[in-house]
């Protein structure tokens, strides 16, 4: 096919898949069965994909196929969407009442705020015309098809009003978030972190019908804009759109004072847990819409307007034991065992402790009855101790390993206790997890069971050991049979050829960390180097301190360490460090990542971008080259577009890269 062919075609395409994308939004009449579209789509992505020139912003691929989030096109918000002033205190929302009572409000609304993503809903003639998200507030994306399938989006409005566009929050109850949880647990999927999280990825799922077995709702809660009608105050907007058939913020209630709103503030905390869906807040905003207009707002946030925003939550529970894990390093890491709750999302019963300081301080003893939070709702972690049990005694962390029971101590200068035996099996199984993990050096079906079932049958000793199994002894062992004796081999083989930055760091050397590995092997080049230099020079590295300095100084005199590095070294693994370019391809391009890549991961994306001579940024300008979006980017593609700046798949990515 010739350009000019080419071109004919992709229009034709074009035309076509826009008239079923169309017809499909209307969800029970397809006009075309999937296998079709997607012939359709296929054919269109690999003339783009053959002719890049071809490409425009507006193809369907750039909509609906391949990468997602690329695919859903820029809504300018007329009225801002603006966000909300959080404060986090009684005492911030007494001051908030107090400022806007003085310029004249006397009926504040509070509301609770629920845990979801922003979305403004347009209807002409009562009829649902657009659905987008509220994006950077100034520019959203257009999920028109995804909103539709939302049934307490009402498509059809009571009363044909001229036009109308209302704000609300969709969010996932929280029995939808379990029963989507449990789907994908069976299917073996990823799970989402917490309701919330699960209604964003279903909220920008490029396949509607995905997005429709969700299970999503929506609660309304703004009138952005209005035609053919007056509204004054906000109460009497949220009684309208209840009439028109919106589902509405609920509980919301008008106070009169700063009593009130703080009394309305608690016990909407206090409903929190009983609730059938997450809220992180409480909202209280000036009742009448003429103020509201006199007060105004900043760049950012209205000024009659606040967000209360509740302390995490925390639940009361017993502490039945205190378990010491013993970590690569031999620290030993207080865990504390409780009885499950429930908390944030899902049930918990281990918290880490950190030391014996915080143990200390919280005066933590076994039996005590504890109060436990997730803090950033995602960690847990335990927040005091209420009441100690009968006759407890304080808990000190014990002062030997409880693995191999040799003498623990504490560092000078740092909180940790440490095992002092460096043959101790749970170190030694820590430093071979590690040294065999993705960011070190990578050994594939090297997992914590197979390194525990290898240790435990006296295989390996150290991680030099590793590149002297053979597949015999392997097959002998429980669950290897000859083809996943042969892979691991094969992993471990290929191991050896990783630059030499990943085994520095693979080495397990106390605050040595990825960057600082790769400092190092800048500097030094290779491994003698590393390891014949003296704390003065190695400090001399930009990002790197006396302390870090004096460890891989240390590390680097210690005999098994030595004797380790030299066997590696005899099983032929890399100890010279190549700078891993190998194109100028991308010099002078700067890319930025957005979403999730259908096949590399951000790192190797960023690595395959590196390695061709380019630079990766975390934010989008101007001086942006490409923005390479994948399935549920953000904002960042939201900038690509307003900027115009050009946004590519992995597809196209690869077809530059073969160039
Ligand atoms: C919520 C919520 C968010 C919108 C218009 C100006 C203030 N997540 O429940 N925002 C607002 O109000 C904003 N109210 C809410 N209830």
């Amino acid at each position: 096919m010739d350009h000019n062919e080419a071109k004919k075609r992709a229009e034709e395409l074009r035309t076509v898949i826009e008239k079923h994308n169309r017809n499909y939004y209307d969800l029970d009449a397809p006009t075309i069965e999937d296998d079709q579209y997607d012939a359709l789509m296929r054919e269109l992505r690999s003339i783009e994909s053959e002719f890049p020139e071809l490409m425009t912003p507006e193809s369907p691929t750039q909509r609906v196929g391949g990468t997602a989030s690329a695919t859903f096109e820029k809504v300018q918000h007329v009225v801002q969407m603006g966000s909300l002033q959080d404060v986090f205190s009684v005492e911030e929302v007494e001051a908030f009442i107090e400022r806007v009572s003085e310029q004249g409000a006397d009926e504040f609304a509070v509301e609770p705020k629920i845990d979801g993503l922003s979305v403004s809903l347009e209807y002409e003639n009562g009829v649902l015309v657009r659905g987008s998200t509220r994006g950077d507030g100034f520019v959203g994306e257009d999920i028109t098809a995804n909103i539709r399938t939302i049934r307490s989006v009402p498509l059809k409005l009571n009363e044909a009003i001229p036009f109308i566009e209302v704000r609300g929050e969709v969010y996932m109850s929280r029995k939808s978030f379990a029963a989507l949880c449990e789907e994908q647990e069976k299917n073996g999927e990823q799970l989402p972190k917490n309701p919330r999280n699960a209604a964003a990825g279903s909220l920008r799922q490029k396949d509607s019908r995905v997005t429709a077995q969700r299970n999503l709702d929506i609660f309304c809660f703004n009138v952005q804009r209005i035609e053919g009608k007056t509204l004054t105050s906000h109460s009497e907007s949220l009684d309208y759109m209840k009439k028109l058939g919106f589902c509405v913020v609920p509980d919301y209630i008008v106070c009169h004072s700063g009593d009130e709103v703080v009394d309305r503030i608690t016990a909407i905390g206090e409903s929190r847990q009983g609730l059938p869906f997450d809220i992180d807040g409480a909202v209280v905003k000036v009742n009448d819409f003429s103020l509201r207009e006199e007060i105004g707002a900043t760049t950012k946030v209205p000024k009659w307007a606040v967000a209360f925003k509740y302390p995490p939550e925390e639940k009361e529970t017993t502490l039945n034991d205190i378990e010491i894990n013993v970590g690569r390093t031999g620290a030993l890491t207080p865990v504390a065992i409780f009885d499950p709750v429930f908390l944030a999302g899902t049930t918990v019963s281990r918290a880490i402790l950190h030391n014996q300081d915080i143990i200390t301080d919280k005066d933590i003893r076994i039996g005590d009855r504890i109060v436990v939070r997730k803090a950033g709702d995602i960690i847990p972690e335990v927040v005091r101790s209420v009441a100690h049990a009968e006759r407890s005694q304080p808990y000190f962390i014990p002062d030997t390993c409880p693995i191999c029971g040799a003498e623990a101590l504490r560092d000078e200068d740092e909180a940790v206790i440490r095992c002092q035996n460096f043959d101790c099996p749970a170190q030694l199984l820590r430093s071979i997890e590690h040294f065999a993990s993705r960011n070190a050096m990578n050994i594939d079906g090297l997992g914590e069971a197979i390194v525990e079932q290898l240790v435990n049958e006296g295989l390996i000793k150290t991680v030099a050991d590793l590149y002297e199994l053979d597949i015999q002894e392997l097959m002998a062992l429980d669950r290897f049979g000859r083809k996943s004796a042969e892979n691991l081999l094969v992993s471990i083989e290929n191991s050896k050829k990783n630059p030499l930055d990943r085994l520095v760091f693979a080495l397990g050397i106390r605050g040595i960390g990825q960057r600082a590995a790769t400092l190092l092997c800048e500097h030094f080049g290779d491994m003698d180097g590393i390891m014949n230099a003296f704390p003065l020079e190695i400090s001399s590295i930009e990002g790197f301190g006396d302390v870090m300095a004096q460890s891989v100084y240390n590390a680097m005199q210690e005999p098994h360490r030595i004797k380790l590095i030299e066997r590696l070294k005899s099983h032929g693994v890399n100890m010279t460090y190549k700078s891993s370019k190998v194109s100028d391809k991308f010099a002078g391009l700067t890319f930025v990542l957005t979403g999730t890549l259908p096949t590399y991961t951000r790192d190797q994306a960023k690595a395959l971008i590196e390695q061709n001579g380019g630079k990766c940024s975390g934010s989008v300008s101007k001086k942006t080259s490409y923005v390479l979006a994948g399935e549920e980017a953000g904002s960042k593609l939201v900038k690509a577009n307003e900027l115009g700046v050009t946004v590519i798949t992995e597809e196209q990515f690869n077809s530059m890269l073969d160039d």
